[in-house]
């Protein structure tokens, strides 16, 4: 069985899960690459997989829009890039029930959310199937290579190993994805708890986490608060000192220097808090405020998520005609 049945092309897909309101890490570590890679790049708000636990309908509508304006205020360019809402685009939930009638049970209960926070009887069954899903979202796009850091490992592994049976099973029709490592990225980390990543499903008041869309003084007052340590010494050493070291990682992350260079400068440890509140604003507020105009102008940010819809559909939809055909799904639709 060969593993490329069709000629793929080097495409690039990404997105973010709006389960919580984006976060410095999910800056650095995603938006600021996103806009560094756009030619024949796709991104996706992945509401669907917002609703695998519980939530309320109205915040998620709220996060989905102001999650795809994040997008474009941090830089997309929606004549370079396709950014999309999953939910626009209905091979996604399509495809992944295709999957689903391929996966097998074993696979999917080995999958870690799904041991850490599914298994009781009210766990929702998407939080069994969403792997499906995700496997869905990388094959319509038949990405050749999938840059994934290494919690993400596991689903692209399924979306191969169901790529491969439905292959051998149906004939040729998905590209099989390969795993690629993705260039390591500075992991910025709670500024409370340096032990812990930064992350957006937090809770809101969480003192240690950065919000894309934190005004200038409450980024200040967080960085102000970040726990450090007691012995005043300027040493980038992340094991000893990991609180120090986020701080400088951060900084470096945005003035282009390694971190023991960026915190080189500065005797004091307010002084280095300082510059990298100065560092952060300057970075995070022109895009709250990008932000914050494409909200107001809601027809606007609709129009640019529909074409990319349509773009996105464009390319989903062939590959999921491939499947429904081999698959031998009959009817009025081909
Ligand atoms: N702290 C971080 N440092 C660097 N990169 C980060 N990313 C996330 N946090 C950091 C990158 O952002 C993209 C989206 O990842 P995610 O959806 O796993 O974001 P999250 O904030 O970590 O989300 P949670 O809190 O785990 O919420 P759920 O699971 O509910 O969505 C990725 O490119 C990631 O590398």
């Amino acid at each position: 069985m060969t593993t490329h049945p069709l000629p793929g092309r080097d495409r690039l897909l990404s997105g973010i899960t709006p389960s919580g309101s984006l976060t410095l890490g999910n800056y650095l570590g995603a938006l600021r690459r996103f806009r560094d890679a756009q030619d024949d790049a796709f991104y996706v708000v992945a509401n669907l997989h917002a609703l695998t636990t519980a939530h309320d309908p109205t915040p998620l509508r709220e996060r989905t829009m102001s999650t795809a304006a994040l997008f474009f205020a941090s830089g997309l360019d929606p004549d370079r890039a396709t950014v999309f809402v999953q939910s626009d685009v209905p091979a996604h939930v399509e495809l992944g029930y295709l999957l689903e009638c391929v996966a097998y049970v074993g696979e999917l209960g080995r999958m870690i959310q799904f041991k850490e926070k599914g298994g009781q009887p009210r766990t929702r069954a998407s939080l069994f199937t969403y792997p499906c899903l995700m496997a869905a979202d990388i094959l319509l796009y038949e990405a050749v290579r999938v840059p994934v850091g290494g919690d993400q490992s596991q689903h692209v592994e399924l979306a191969r190993d169901v790529a491969i049976r439905f292959n051998g099973l149906y004939g040729p029709t998905f590209v099989v994805p390969e795993l690629a490592a993705a260039p390591a990225a500075a992991r910025v980390r709670d500024l409370a708890d340096p032990a812990r990543k930064m992350s957006k499903s937090a809770p809101d008041d969480a003192a240690g986490v950065i919000r894309m869309l934190d005004r200038p003084d409450v980024i200040r007052r967080k960085i102000q608060r970040a726990v450090t340590d007691g012995d005043g010494r300027m040493v980038y050493d992340p094991d000893a000192k990991p609180g120090l070291a986020n701080l400088a990682e951060i900084l470096g992350a945005l003035t282009g220097q390694a971190p023991a260079e960026a915190m080189s400068g500065y005797g004091r440890y307010g002084d280095l808090k300082s510059a990298c509140a100065d560092a952060v604003v300057d970075a995070l507020d022109p895009v709250r405020r990008r932000h914050d105009q494409l909200m107001g102008d809601v027809d606007e940010l609709t129009a640019l998520l529909a074409r990319g819809a349509q773009r996105a559909a464009e390319v989903a939809d062939r590959t999921l005609g491939r499947a429904r055909a081999a698959i031998g799904l009959v009817g009025a639709r081909r």
